[in-house]
Order: C-alpha cells, then structure tokens, then sequence
C-alpha cells in the first residue's frame, strides 16, 4: 500500500486545514472529542427556490457542445483565496453560530452560511478570470466530513446554500457577459478511506462502510443538485472505493429524480510512484470508475503540474471520455505554500494542450484568479483533445489493471480461497485463522492467478461477515490487492457485502435466470451500479442447462436482457456454460465436456464481445483422490475449450499439467473422457489411472530440477510454464 504523501489533503482547494489526513487516521489519530452541546439543534429547516429545469437542461447540452470546441476552464482554489480573508474563529462563525460549542476555524465550508459574500466574490473573480465552471465550496459537505464539527445536520443547507450561491454569480456573469457560466457541485473525498484501515492492529477494520459513504454523497447530491449544479464533480479522489459510493449515490439520486446530470470524477496522484493514495495506479483507477458514464475524467491537487503530466497523458490514452487536469500550483514548499506563479503554471499547462492532453483545466491548491487567468489566456490558441474511441475490453482492475479482450491469452481465476472447494481454507476461515486465509490467495497470485475467485458458502458460517472481512483484509495486502477479485457466492446478499469492499472492478459470480428475469434484471442493475464486470451461468427458470443447445439459447437470451434492458456492455458479460463432471458412470453426464466446448464456441460467435469462464476442476470430480488424472484432465479439457473460445477458467493456478507433457497412454485415455469420442471411454481411464495415481512424484521431481538447468532452458521453462 501507499504510504506517503497526504499534506495536499489539508491544503487543497477546499482547504479543510483542521481535517485530518488519510495518513493521520492510517497512524491511527483520535477522533475528536464529541461536542457538549447538541449541535443538531443548529440545522434549521430552509427555503428552497425552484430551478429552471428548461435552462438546466439547455446549459448541460451547452456545456457539452462546449466541449467538443475547446478546452473548458474551470476555476482555481477556494481555500487559498479564503485564507487571504483572514478570519479568526468569530470570522469564520458570523453573527449565525457565533454561540456555536465547538471551533469552526478552519471548516472553509461554513462559510457558505456565515459568510456568502466571500464566496459569492470569489466565484465572480473566477468566473472573471475566464473560468467557464466554478466548483461549489461544497469539498467538506458530506455527513461525514462535518462530522468533525459536529454540523452533520447542516450538510443539506450547507450544499442547497453553496450551489445557489455559484448559480446566482453563474446567471450574473452569464448574462452580463453573453456566454454561459457553469456549476460544478463538488463531492469531496471526506477524510475517511473504505478501503484502508486506521487501526494498524486490525487492518480489516474500517471507519466509514461503503453504505454510510453512499447515503452521505446522496444527501449532497441531492441538495447540490437543488441548488442549481449544472454537473457533480466527485474530487480529489484518493480512495477509489470512497469514489465509487459517490457514484453510487449520485447515480441513485440522478435516477430518482429523472435528471441527467454529467458526472465528472477527478482522482489524485500523492507521490511520484504515480498510486492514489488506495494503491491504484492511474489505469487501475480509470478501469473503476469507468462504469459511471462520465462526462470527463481526471486528475487534481497533490503534485503540481510538471509531476501530473505522465498521469494526465496516460488517462489520455485509455478513457474514451474527456480529459480534465487541475493541478496544484506546484509542489508546496516548506511551509505548506504554493509557490508557481500564475506565469508558470500557464506555461506547462499550454504545453499540455498543444500537446493534445487536455479537455478541461483548471487550479488546484495554491492557484488564483490570476493563475486561472493566465491558463485562460494559454487556452485561447491551444487545440482541445480529441476524444477517442479505445479497443473493446473488459476493463477489470485490483491496485493494477487486467484488460482482457479478443487477444488476451487464457485467464487464470485462483479457485483456493473457496470454503467449498476447498477443506483447508474451509477450515482456516472456521477457526477464524484469516492470517493463514490470506495465505492461500497469495500463493494463489504467486502461483499465476490473475484473478482470485472468493466463495464463503457455507451454512455453517455467516458469509456476508466473512466475505467482508476477507476481502478487507485482502485490500491491505499488496500482493494480493494488484489482481482483481472474483466475488463468488450464491446468495446476492454476500455478493452485494462483497462489491461494497472492493476499490477495484471485480467480478460478480454469479447471476442466472433461474429465478426469473425480474431478479435477474434487478442484480443486473445493482453490479452495473457497483462497477463490476459478471458471470452469468445458463441456468434459467426451468434449471441448468446441459445441452449445447440449451446452454447457447439460455446465455443468447441473457445477453439480450442484459445489454438491451440493462445496458449491460457486453464485454463485461462472461458466460458459465456449466462444467459437470464426466466420467461419472453415468452414461448421460459423457457428453458434457463437449456440450461445453461446443456451446463455447457457438456462444463465442453469436454474442460479441462476451467471454467464457468456467469452473475447471468440476469436470473431474469423479476421479477425486487421484491428483495426476484429475490435472490431466484438467489441462486436455482447456486445451480444447481454449481453442473453442474459452477466455478463462476458475483452476487451481500452479497446478494445471501442460498439455504435452502428460504421458501419451494418459492423454490419450482422457482425451477419449473428455472428446467422448468411444463408449468405453470412463472404463478404459478407471483401468490405467491407479498406475498414475501416486504420480506427483514425477512432477515434483521436474519442479526442482529445472532450477539446475542453464539459463536458457530455464527460461523456456519459465515461458511455456
Ligand atoms: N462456475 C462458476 N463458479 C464456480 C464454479 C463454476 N465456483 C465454484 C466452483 N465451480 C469452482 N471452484 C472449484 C474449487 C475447487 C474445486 C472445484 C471447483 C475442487 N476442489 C477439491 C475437490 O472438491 O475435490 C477440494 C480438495 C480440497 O479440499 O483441497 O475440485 O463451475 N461460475
């Protein structure tokens, strides 16, 4: 995880200079004291104008017509022009809380009610600068942000007041000048991160859920959006799952209220490895939030511009939306301050959009209405950035990205750190041993999982609680944390638990018809909201499908509902056909192996874009005890339903046999199972798989011997491996 830098957090463009960093609760700092009067008594009801729905619908069309005309400039910092106020402690309560119990110093937000002359002119002088949007002085409105001053209650007045005021200036300077003025409603990042814990001994524990995030950032919205914002812009993201709630949140709103508001989502880079603060890099980042149809993402605060360039040039490349950047005014230096002069930051920033990187800029912490003014000015000869159109993928992502498409080479899904496939971790996590638990997903990662598939079914153990707890815990460990993760239950309660702890895009496995399509339609809109891709069994309303035939008509019309209804996109649809076993005795389970190799590559051509997953190892449960025959069979069956169109498997990664090293009389025998290519298939393997059975010697054997070999070899070995 990452580490360091947070110092933008108390300087930044909102300037909450008393709210405590990430790092600060990661050290584990104090809460402050509750207060001894009961502050909810100061939230008062307040009135609410109405909103020209007609001129709010016609400004979003107008800003996105802007956008396809030139760079947009959006203003600078609201904390560094408060702090040349200099309020003291009565400054910053206004005749309003003047008896207020608690220090307000500091909490730039309430200024929105003490004192919205001073906001009101710093959005003028923005707006007179040449800025196109100005950000509300909303950064710390959210339930839990104000939490810190006890103003919970006023957070619905605090962002109706903040909005009004940015849309009256807006209107203003609009009309005086003839060119439209926009409002972003700012979602600040809160001071609490989902997906890091503050406690260092108890690295599962969080202070804030995804849920308490989700109802603070709809509440906000919610009265952002009241106030006359024209788009959310959900800021200085430092925790991608705090970013996703908001989402989450404003997404629910916006549907609620039948409004389609853009959404823009700017994340921060706090120090030169180029990770959020969460661990993602920029990639990994992007693929997380790409779900929320946005109108434009980017980066902001925490370095100055020079060091944001890598950063804003790489979302360049992989959003297929625009491209916003609003960087600090450089590094601060040793006393907090922001020293690039407006000149300076003007300068690197027209490099930027010569260079094509830019859609939407503006300042960060330490920029003013001259450095906006400046950047205007670079603006006027600078051409916009093109909006590009980049290659359909899966975009999945842990701390680091997996894109998979058409090209990608076969995916291994770890399948140990399931209580039903497998007794150790069964046991593990009944003890309550998480520590070795986690164990098992490394060495799954270690051993080539490029997925970790998570399942806690199992009766005796409530799975929504370990299912939380494992995937928290997981997010800490880096080695883990860099795949994405597999969420795998068959109750949607401990899926749902699951997405509300991953930061990442994960998958959801499973949803199917077989409950009808209203749940399915339902599940299928609440993964879509969370962000994740999902596998799909073909199993409808009258069971799992078994025939070729049915599997591809079962899957066709789940697809249908899902990216018509849904809006589903069809890369992120992966099909579970249903591997069964074979070989059972059973004279009709023989044809499963090719039902499912067939049906993948009927589906494969049908359907664009989907993939195919599958859980592997089920295929052999009836050689169970017998590890050699069971890989081989394993590795004969991907060999064809790879070549089919198979994108990945659920395996137990570092333990699939490779094809052509598996005995010939082996192969042959299993290939006869799988193919079901004679009648006496099963016989004729039951007959010689007692001879490999204690075989796993053979393996270990080659396992330390190739260490020995020359360095070429060795690297061959590695490759094929
Ligand atoms: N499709 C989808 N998801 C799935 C499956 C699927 N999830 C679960 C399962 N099937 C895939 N995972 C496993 C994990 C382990 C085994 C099989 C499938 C397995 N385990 C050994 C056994 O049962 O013999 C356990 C041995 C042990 O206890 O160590 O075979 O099909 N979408």
């Amino acid at each position: 995880m990452n580490n360091s830098g947070s110092h933008a957090h108390s300087e930044h463009r909102g300037c909450r200079s008393t709210a405590a960093s990430p790092a600060d609760f990661k050290r584990g700092a104090a809460r402050p004291a509750e207060p001894s009067v009961d502050v909810r008594a100061v939230g008062v009801p307040y009135a609410v104008e109405a909103i020209d729905e007609r001129a709010r619908v016609k400004r979003i069309a107008r800003l996105r017509s802007l956008l396809d005309e030139r760079v947009v400039i959006l203003d600078g910092a609201m904390g560094t022009m408060i702090q040349l106020h200099r309020l003291d402690e009565l400054g910053y309560r206004g005749p309003r809380f003047r008896g207020y119990g608690r220090d307000l110093k500091g909490n730039n937000d309430i200024l929105t009610l003490s004192r919205p002359d001073i906001v009101a002119s710093i959005h003028r002088e923005y707006f007179e600068a040449g800025a196109d949007i100005v950000e509300t002085n909303t950064f710390s409105s959210t339930t839990v942000a104000q939490a810190d001053y006890g103003m919970q209650a006023l957070v619905p007045e605090l962002n109706y007041r903040a909005a009004r005021i940015a849309r009256d200036v807006a209107d203003q300077v609009a009309s005086a000048t003839g060119a439209p003025r926009f409002v972003a409603g700012a979602l600040g990042p809160t001071n609490r991160t989902a997906s890091i814990s503050p406690d260092v001994n108890d690295p599962a524990f969080r202070n804030v859920s995804f849920d308490e995030l989700v109802v603070a950032y709809a509440e906000a919205t919610r009265a952002l959006i009241q106030g006359g914002s024209d788009l959310l812009l959900i800021e200085t993201v430092f925790d991608t799952l705090n970013a996703k709630a908001a989402l989450f949140g404003a997404r629910s709103v916006l549907d609620e209220l039948s409004l389609d508001l853009p959404i823009i989502v700017s994340g921060t880079i706090t120090d030169a490895s180029g990770r959020t603060l969460s661990g993602q890099t920029t990639e990994a980042f992007w693929n997380s939030i790409r779900h929320g149809d946005l109108l434009a993402v980017g980066l902001n605060c925490a370095l100055g511009a020079t060091q944001l360039r890598p950063y804003v040039e790489e979302l360049g490349r992989i959003a297929d939306t625009h491209v916003c950047a609003y960087p600090n005014a450089g590094l601060p230096n040793a006393f907090g301050e922001y020293d690039e002069s407006p000149a300076e930051t003007a300068a690197i920033l027209s490099e930027f959009a010569r260079s094509g990187l830019l859609n939407i800029v503006g300042g960060c912490c330490g920029t003013t209405p001259q450095h906006i003014q400046m950047i205007h000015k670079a603006m006027q000869a600078a051409p916009r950035r093109m909006r590009r159109d980049t290659p359909i993928a899966c975009r999945l992502s842990g701390l680091e990205p997996l894109n998979l498409n058409a090209e990608s080479l076969f995916v291994n899904v770890g399948e140990r750190t399931n209580v039903t496939g497998s007794a150790r971790f069964r046991k593990l996590i009944e003890a309550n041993d998480y520590a070795a638990a986690l164990e098992v997903a490394k060495q799954q990662v270690a051993s080539g999982a490029q997925i970790v598939d998570v399942n806690m079914d199992e009766g005796m153990l409530d799975s929504e609680a370990a299912m939380t707890r494992f995937l928290n815990l997981i997010a800490t460990e880096p080695d883990i944390a860099r795949v994405p993760i597999m969420i795998d239950s068959s109750k949607w309660t401990v899926i749902e638990a699951g997405l509300k702890c991953v930061q990442g895009k994960s998958i959801v496995n499973s949803i199917s018809l077989k409950e009808g399509e209203a749940s399915f339609l339902a599940q299928a809109r609440k993964v879509r909201r969370y962000g994740a891709a999902v596998v799909v069994m073909a199993f409808d309303e009258r069971g799992q499908a078994d025939s070729a035939e049915r599997k591809v008509s079962i899957c066709a019309r789940s697809y249908r509902i899902l990216t018509e209804q849904v809006g589903f996109p069809p890369e992120d649809i992966i099909f579970d056909p249903n591997i069964f076993a074979v070989a059972t005795g059973i004279d009709e389970h023989n044809g499963y192996g090719v039902d499912f190799i067939e049906a993948t590559r009927r589906i494969k051509a049908q359907l664009p874009h989907c993939m195919i997953s599958g859980g592997v190892s089920n295929v052999s449960f009836s050689f169970r005890g017998n590890d050699p025959v069971r890989e081989a069979m394993h590795s004969v069956f991907l060999y064809h339903a790879i070549r089919a169109g198979m994108d990945m498997g659920i395996v137990n990664a570092g333990q699939l046999a490779i094809y052509e090293d598996i005995k010939p009389d082996l192969r042959e025998a299993v290939e006869d199972v799988i193919l079901n290519r004679r009648t006496d298939s099963t016989e004729r393997l039951l007959t010689i798989a007692g001879r490999f059975k204690g075989d796993v010697g053979a393996r270990k054997e080659v396992d330390l011997e190739w260490r020995g070999w020359p360095v070429g070899k060795r690297l061959e070995h590695s490759l094929v491996k």
